[in-house]
């Protein structure tokens, strides 16, 4: 007979059905979330959201594709579910199978370098999107993953101050909740104007055991950082802090280079200034400034390019460390 006042079992769990609706994972019908991503993110187990432009620009194929099988492969070891994220014919795919990474990884540069300011158009036209720092996190937040690992981040440019070429990395972080693991952000940048404008946007900036906020290939970069952090365990309760007072912002945990690799980083800075100078020479600007200075400081360091060496060398540390702090903060909220 049908009761017009359910009993308490009966509304339990209807509740636990619509908080399974109202599950992250599912709130969002034009994004797809691979089973296993899935799977975890309801069960409560550590997910760590990977980036897809370091694939599609970052390295040539076949380099790309098994440094991302690599990442992935370290996120598992260390005990969490990797979600790499990418948009494959107009579709936001949270957690790439393997013939998804081949074939975003074999496409290289002709995926479309998406940042949050491209979304729609990609999903409008149904191309295909390799997703910077800030897509990333908009889609890592959307379904709830809490912790994002990538090798630097984008900033404030030089001479940022009158070209206004800010990396929506920064705002991204400003506005969406997740934790991103970075090495710091590379010296093609102006590091400082990036500490003061993520100031600005109220983003935690943490260095992971040191006071020095790193410049990627080294170890400092000049600045100090107020928040020095560790170990996973206390990325994970100041992640925690920062959902539970529903700050809406983004954490940047920075993680200083392996001693091991900080001499030959060094070496590194000259090839970045000759990026720079022939940045300005050509003209480049807009979202081909980034790609090229990369890309040109790979060149310059030599056959075997040092700076890519080290690139993947930092990811794979980042990998590691990010796959910990997830591990650490599932344990928090169980
Ligand atoms: N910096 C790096 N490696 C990278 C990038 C930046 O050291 O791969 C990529 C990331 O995807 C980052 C993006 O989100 O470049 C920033 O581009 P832009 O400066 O155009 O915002
Ligand atoms: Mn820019």
């Amino acid at each position: 007979m049908a009761s017009s006042s359910p009993s308490s079992s009966s509304a339990v769990k209807r509740l636990s059905n619509l908080s399974n609706h109202l599950c992250p994972t599912n709130s969002n019908p034009f994004v797809k979330v691979s089973a296993q991503v899935s799977q975890a993110l309801t069960s409560g187990l550590p997910v760590v959201a990977l980036e897809s432009t370091i694939i599609s620009h970052g390295m040539p194929y076949p380099q790309n594709l098994e440094t991302a099988k690599e990442v992935e492969a370290i996120v598992r070891d260390n005990g969490a579910v990797p979600a790499t994220i990418a948009i494959l014919d107009g579709v936001p795919c949270i957690g790439l199978n393997l013939e998804q990474l081949e074939r975003l990884a074999r496409m290289g540069k002709i995926a479309q370098k998406t940042a949050r300011r491209d979304i729609a158009y990609v999903v409008a036209t149904k191309r295909n999107g390799a997703t910077t720092v800030s897509a990333t996190m908009f889609f890592a937040a959307m379904v709830g993953i809490p912790v994002f690992v990538t090798g630097g981040i984008g900033g404030v440019h030089r001479h940022g101050e009158h070209t206004m070429d800010i990396s929506s990395d920064l705002t991204e972080l400003g506005r969406t909740p997740v934790a991103v693991v970075s090495a710091g952000v590379k010296s093609i940048l102006d590091i400082p104007r990036t500490l003061e404008y993520l100031e600005t946007q109220g983003v935690c900036v943490a260095a992971y055991k040191t006071n020095e906020f790193p410049a990627f290939f080294t170890e400092t970069s000049g600045c100090k950082v107020l928040c020095r952090l560790d170990s996973p365990e206390e990325c994970a309760r100041l992640i925690d802090a920062n959902r539970k007072l529903n700050l809406g912002n983004g954490v940047l945990i920075a993680v200083p280079i392996a001693k091991e690799y900080s001499a030959s980083g060094s070496l590194i800075e000259s090839a970045i200034q000759q990026a720079l100078t022939e940045a300005r020479e050509k003209n480049i600007t807009g979202n081909a400034e980034t790609p090229f200075l990369l890309a040109r400081v790979n060149e310059i360091t030599g056959g075997a390019s040092l700076a890519s060496t080290l690139d993947i060398a930092l990811v794979k540390n980042n990998a590691a460390i990010g796959a910990k702090i997830s591990v650490a903060l599932a344990q928090l909220l169980k």
